[in-house]
């Protein structure tokens, strides 16, 4: 079993894994501990990742970046237009109203789905890890914005299973951040809390938490997003500052021309790096647009100015946070800032000058949610033993039921019920008790809109729950599980239609398992019928009024005993939009042919090189190690087929499937191989004999 943890960002994603010692950030093929999200697209094969990064400049229309910004969200979402003017990339509107990216792959033009291209982030990922722990990689903790919708964390799963991957949970970063810092402090207090506020400026988004920690546990008092305010939004500024100096000063229109556009975008953020360490910074482009070299540059106090509107944005997540957590500011005893984003030192000032302390940085700032899913990774899975630490996470919308049809009885006139508060611990389940004569739908809703980032509807999934037929009555008691999982997505557990009958029992016996069981009947209290209850299964309670115990008639015999008798109802779950199973299915079999068609390419790539390799070191070999043991002829011979195979390299041969390659080397060893066993065993023959009698 797998203990790995994901980090996947807007721009860069980690890859953590637990081992034996503890928590390793692991290199890619590049060395690299970070990772672009980005795929990108070719004739014959795609490329991710690092190389997918290499290949943006000279094939932007056909590189996916920024997945995470369109992933689960509507093609309508203002946001999302207003990022795909940002984007090289062409995207449509779907069938079902997300997004569909069209790119030139395989020599055609081909749609995929944002979560398909996830799905290819993750598998170069998982590839990573495999490659590192030398094991399949399966179970996995991956991060997601605090803020994502249930539709994002849908397609999130949806595109781990494209992946190959299985999700143990999928944890808020800022969670993960947490975690990472509590479990390895040792000072932690068994009393009142220590609070700390971190604050994860990314790419894209802002994310602030306000965590008390004790001993062995943290717990999530608030938090606080803008789903877009990130360092991108910088490097925008800075493109549209030079974008309109190059076009007074050189008459050049960067925005027209997409290739300028992602160059100078580039540069700018370039630009925004070295603002961090230096007062002033250059910017220098060759050959930028109309054969123009373009030079500039900004100080940093003019580069503040201009970004002032963005910095004054981060002011008020950080409220948010600080006032739904209920600790007053004096209460805060450090703050720690992770993402690179906040490497700009105006924000660094924002932070000091609203918490009234210097923010910290304890935690490695790009590591830290990777290390702290792997954490939880460990913490759930059997294989890995971990120093006890609670983590009670919260969930940042209301979450409200709605249903049609009261009950005549019901004294409720509310049909729609919150069933899972803001903050509610995570995980956690409900249930609820109808009063029905046949199927009945349920919607889940997000309660308050107005706590939603921009563009997320209120709707986020209908549960139809039947058929049955009461047996008993006209109308059935139909209990209702609602649960919402690790993962922040709210599912119905079960329904379950209880009816209550009464047989004649001879004598006064165990109870069978026909019986009410107690332990899971808690709170089956003979109830006026209502519309519905909601009641707390488990986790917190929402302030449901305690129950009594069923009465249940236990005389001598002969007796009439009531009984409860148990039926299963059939729940089918309606999502607005994503991948219905059968989707999903030919999604992980496409996903599956992609990376063989890589494979593919790259043992390709790889046999060709041996072929070129062998030109080579046979070439300098008949000079010198095997100078001795051909003959004229011999070396004529291969002399002249070793070139012939190397122009063949730079013509023919140049695009040729692997098999062409394995046949073309064994062709040329057939050639070589005589001559190198003859040098091998003259020279075993005769070991060291010529060095004594020298
Ligand atoms: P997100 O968290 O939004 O999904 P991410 O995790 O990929 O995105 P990070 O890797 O934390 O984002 O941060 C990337 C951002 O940090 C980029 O905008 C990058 O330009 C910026 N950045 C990196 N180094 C610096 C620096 N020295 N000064 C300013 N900004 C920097
Ligand atoms: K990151
Ligand atoms: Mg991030």
């Amino acid at each position: 079993m797998s203990v790995v943890g994901l980090d996947v960002g807007n721009e860069n994603c980690i890859v953590g894994v637990a081992r034996q010692r503890g928590i390793d950030v692991v290199l890619n093929d590049e060395s690299k501990r970070e990772t672009p999200a980005m795929v990108s697209f070719s004739e014959k094969q795609r490329f991710l990742g690092t190389a997918a990064a290499a290949s943006a400049t000279m094939n932007p229309r056909n590189t996916v970046s920024q997945i995470k910004r369109l992933i689960g969200r509507r093609f309508a979402d203002p946001e999302v237009q207003k990022d795909l003017q940002l984007l090289p990339f062409n995207v449509t509107e779907a069938a079902d109203g997300t997004c569909l990216i069209h790119v030139r792959y395989l020599g055609e033009v081909k749609a995929f789905t944002p979560t398909q291209i996830l799905g290819m982030v993750l598998s170069n990922l998982k590839t990573i890890a495999e490659t590192n722990l030398g094991t399949h990689v399966v179970d996995c903790v991956i991060g997601i914005p605090v803020y994502f919708s249930d539709l994002q964390r849908r397609a999130y799963l949806d595109a781990a299973s494209i992946a190959g991957l299985h999700p143990l949970r999928l944890m808020h970063e800022t969670t993960a951040t947490a975690l990472a810092y509590g479990i390895y402090k040792t000072d932690l207090p068994e009393g009142d809390p220590v609070h700390v506020a971190f604050v994860d400026v990314g790419h894209a988004s802002t994310q602030v938490c306000i965590v008390a920690f004790k001993k062995g546990q943290l717990k999530i008092l608030g938090t606080g997003f803008d789903a877009s305010l990130g360092g991108r939004d910088f490097d925008e500024l800075l493109y549209i500052h030079f974008a309109s100096t190059f076009k007074e000063e050189y008459k050049i229109d960067v925005r027209s021309n997409p290739k300028a556009s992602l160059r100078l975008r580039g540069a700018c953020e370039k630009v925004k790096k070295i603002l961090s360490a230096n007062a002033v910074a250059p910017i220098s482009i060759e050959c930028l647009m109309d054969e123009k070299d373009v030079k500039g540059m900004i100080k940093r106090e003019d580069f503040e100015q201009l970004a002032a509107p963005l910095l004054n944005r981060f002011k008020s997540p950080l409220e948010k946070a600080l006032v739904e957590s209920k600790i007053p500011l004096e209460k805060i005893n450090s703050v720690e800032v992770v993402g690179s984003g906040s490497r700009i030192p105006a924000i660094l000032r924002i932070l000091a000058s609203f918490f009234n302390k210097e923010p910290g940085r304890t935690l490695n700032a790009s590591e830290c949610i990777a290390r702290g899913c792997a954490l939880q990774c460990a913490m759930l899975s059997p294989t890995f033993k971990v120093r006890d630490f609670e983590v009670q996470d919260s969930f940042p919308f209301p979450i409200a039921l709605s249903w049609k049809g009261p009950a005549p009885e019901s004294e409720d006139d509310n049909p729609n019920s919150i069933v899972f508060v803001k903050g509610n611990l995570i995980p956690s389940t409900k249930m609820l008790t109808f009063f029905r004569s046949g199927t009945f739908a349920i919607d889940v809703m997000y309660a308050d809109t107005s706590e939603l980032p921009a563009g997320v509807g209120p709707k986020i999934s209908t549960f139809t729950i039947g058929p049955f037929t009461p047996t008993r009555s006209e109308k059935a008691k139909i209990k209702v599980k609602i649960r919402l999982n690790l993962h922040g997505i709210v599912s119905v557990e079960s329904a379950t239609m209880v009816e209550e009958e009464e047989v004649e029992v001879p004598v006064t016996k165990e109870p069978t398992a026909m019986e009410t069981d107690k332990e899971d009947d808690k709170g089956d209290v003979p109830m006026e019928e209502g519309d519905a209850k909601v009641e707390s299964a488990e986790g917190t309670d929402n302030g449901a009024p305690p129950m009594e115990e069923p009465v249940e008639t236990q005389k001598a015999e002969p007796v009439k005993k009531k009984k409860t008798k148990r039926t299963d109802v059939p729940v089918t779950e309606t999502v607005p939009c994503g991948l219905p199973p059968a989707e999903l299915q030919k999604a992980v079999e496409k996903e599956y042919e992609y990376a063989l068609q890589d494979r593919v390419m790259e043992e390709t790539k790889d046999r060709k090189n041996a072929v070129e390799a062998y030109v080579y070191d046979m070439r300098n070999k008949l000079y010198e190690k095997l100078h001795d043991y051909v003959t004229d002829f011999e070396k004529e011979e291969l002399t002249a087929k070793l070139q012939q195979t190397e122009d063949w390299l730079y013509e023919e041969g140049e695009d040729e499937i692997k098999s062409v390659y394995v046949a073309k080397l064994a062709e040329l060893k057939k050639l070589g191989d005589p001559i190198e066993e003859r040098q091998r065993e003259e020279e075993n023959r005769a070991p060291s004999v010529n060095t004594l009698l020298y």
